[in-house]
């Protein structure tokens, strides 16, 4: 339940909102001839459609579920299994947005669904599963207003309505059936495991009875015996009555510090030299239990937790020079973030657009992305999984995995850099001048190609080329005038 059951790759991401075909195409023609892991997917169940006022389909519609039945914007049953199918055929692993503390908030009788199910959240009536009252935890919650109201309260958190949704009861054996027929329907067709939405609001013992019972992943594509990755999405970055700690026995946790970190440093609040022993020893979760990102849909957008320093596709230099520093950093299990365009509007230090959904149709189907001649995407897709600092840096995490890191160096303020192994160097320039140094890098030697500036095509290499001597030294120059702050070589980027 900690090991994502990759085949290839060592980092997965998050197509937040694709369409299920869109996904399998990506998987066959991107994301497994570069090297990623898999694709979190955004929740596939039947959900509230929410139309209020000048909100229409919000994004967060789809964290409103209204039964278990395979259907969303994203595409139906068949769509969903094509795509697992699909991926799993290149190598490339599906994990499943699993909303399982809640169903929906209050809407009026009548509202509609993504599915055939139809629900009634005034009377908590989800007859596609079916829930009923007595599946939900009104009796255990003892707050006035039935909310969750004390985040250092414990029981309130997790037996208590997290903003205003319907909060189930895993504490009954009926739910967690339920719950668990759920999720090995999905396990059957071939999902590598889940990420589980909201866990802080649920009893981490109630989530450890669910997943035992949870199916062995499918044979087809997994070998016998292999249990699916589980990563809790809990919010703890201290302070707090529940901590992450109390859930590693059950798989991963997000460590949501480490991207708040890493903002922090990038932005110049902190020093890029504090880096050396990034990880544990800044009081971060052990890596065999943490899932790391520098933005995930919540944060990117001033949801969830992290703040205003998380790093985002809106800053596109420091955002490429985190998630290289993430990818090459030996510590947790890695996810990038893929996002789609929309435009803010700051009032009073919050984003009033905060809620807009995918690029969509006039009948309010979503608009896939398109593919440009260069590799980005179009339609309103950022798609920052392909990005060439990005998707090289993936192939780095997977040539130097297993290896640790070695060879620090600092220039005491906010220049860096490191080997893993004898594997791959990276060199990082956050100062107001430039780099130019020689350094260790711990390749054997031979010219290598910078795969932040360029690519390595065919025998040469389009970005800078890097000459190592005998000894492991080369001479690495990051100016302020250059694109980007990062330097990045590796055994396979040797020409
Ligand atoms: C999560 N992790 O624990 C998700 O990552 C996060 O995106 C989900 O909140 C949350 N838990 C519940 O699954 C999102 C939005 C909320 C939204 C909620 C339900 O961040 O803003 O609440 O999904 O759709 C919305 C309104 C609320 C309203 C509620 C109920 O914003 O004002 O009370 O719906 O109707
Ligand atoms: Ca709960």
């Amino acid at each position: 339940q900690w090991d994502a059951q990759v085949s290839n790759g060592q980092a997965i991401v998050h197509l937040f909102e694709w369409p299920w075909s869109n996904i399998a195409s990506e998987c066959e023609s991107f994301l497994g001839p570069r090297g990623y892991g898999g694709v979190q997917v955004s929740p596939p169940n039947e959900y509230v459609k929410v139309y209020q006022g000048d909100v229409r389909r919000p994004w967060w519609e789809r964290y409103q579920p209204v039964s278990y039945q395979i259907s969303s914007r994203s595409g139906n049953d068949a769509d969903f299994r094509d795509m697992v199918a699909r991926c799993n055929n290149v190598g490339v692993r599906i994990y499943v947005d699993g909303v399982i503390n809640h169903m929906s908030g209050w809407w009026p009788a009548g509202t509609g669904s993504t599915g055939t199910s139809g629900f009634d959240a005034g009377s908590q009536s989800y007859p596609g599963v079916p829930f009923s009252a007595y599946d939900f935890n009104d009796g255990n919650c003892n707050t006035g207003s039935g909310n969750i109201e004390n985040y250092n309260d414990a029981s309130q958190v997790r037996n208590c309505k997290l903003v205003g949704l319907n909060d189930l009861n895993q504490g009954s054996e009926y739910v967690r059936e339920k719950i668990v027929d759920f999720l090995n329907y999905l396990v059957d067709m071939g999902v590598a495991g889940f990420r589980i939405d909201a866990s802080k609001h649920m009893w981490p013992g109630d989530m450890k009875i669910i997943f035992d019972r949870v199916n062995n992943l499918n044979t087809d594509y997994f070998s016998a015996g292999a249990r699916p990755f589980i990563f809790q999405e809990v919010i703890d970055l201290g302070g707090e009555a529940i901590s992450g700690q109390e859930y590693v026995g059950n798989g991963r946790v997000t460590e949501f510090r480490y991207g708040k970190y890493l903002g922090e440093a990038f932005r110049g609040y902190n020093q890029l030299t504090y880096l050396s022993n990034f990880g544990e020893g800044w009081g971060m979760l052990d890596r065999a239990y943490s899932l790391v990102f520098i933005d995930n849909h919540d944060n990117q957008r001033g949801h969830g937790a992290g703040g205003a320093n998380i790093l985002t596709f809106r800053v596109s230099k420091w955002y490429k020079m985190a998630n290289a520093f993430m990818l090459a950093w030996p510590y947790g299990f890695t996810r990038l973030m893929s996002s789609y365009y929309w435009d803010q509007n700051w009032v009073d230090g919050q984003d009033k657009n905060d809620w807009i959904g995918p690029p969509m149709d006039a009948s309010d189907n979503i608009i896939g992305p398109s593919i440009n001649a260069d590799q980005t995407c179009g339609n309103g897709w950022i798609c920052e999984h392909r990005w060439r600092q990005i998707y090289n840096m993936v192939q780095f995490r997977n040539v130097a995995h297993g290896t640790d890191m070695n060879d620090w160096w600092d220039n005491g303020n906010n220049q860096i850099a490191f080997c893993r192994g004898n594997r791959g160097f990276i060199a990082i320039n956050n100062e107001g001048y430039d780099l130019k140094q020689s350094l260790q890098t711990c390749l054997s030697e031979g010219s290598y190609c910078d795969v932040i500036s360029g690519n390595k095509e065919g025998g040469s290499c389009t970005g800078k080329t890097i000459n190592v001597g005998s000894d492991g030294v080369a001479y690495i120059e990051i100016t302020t005038m250059e694109d980007d702050g990062v330097l990045a070589i590796h055994a396979e980027s040797k020409i």
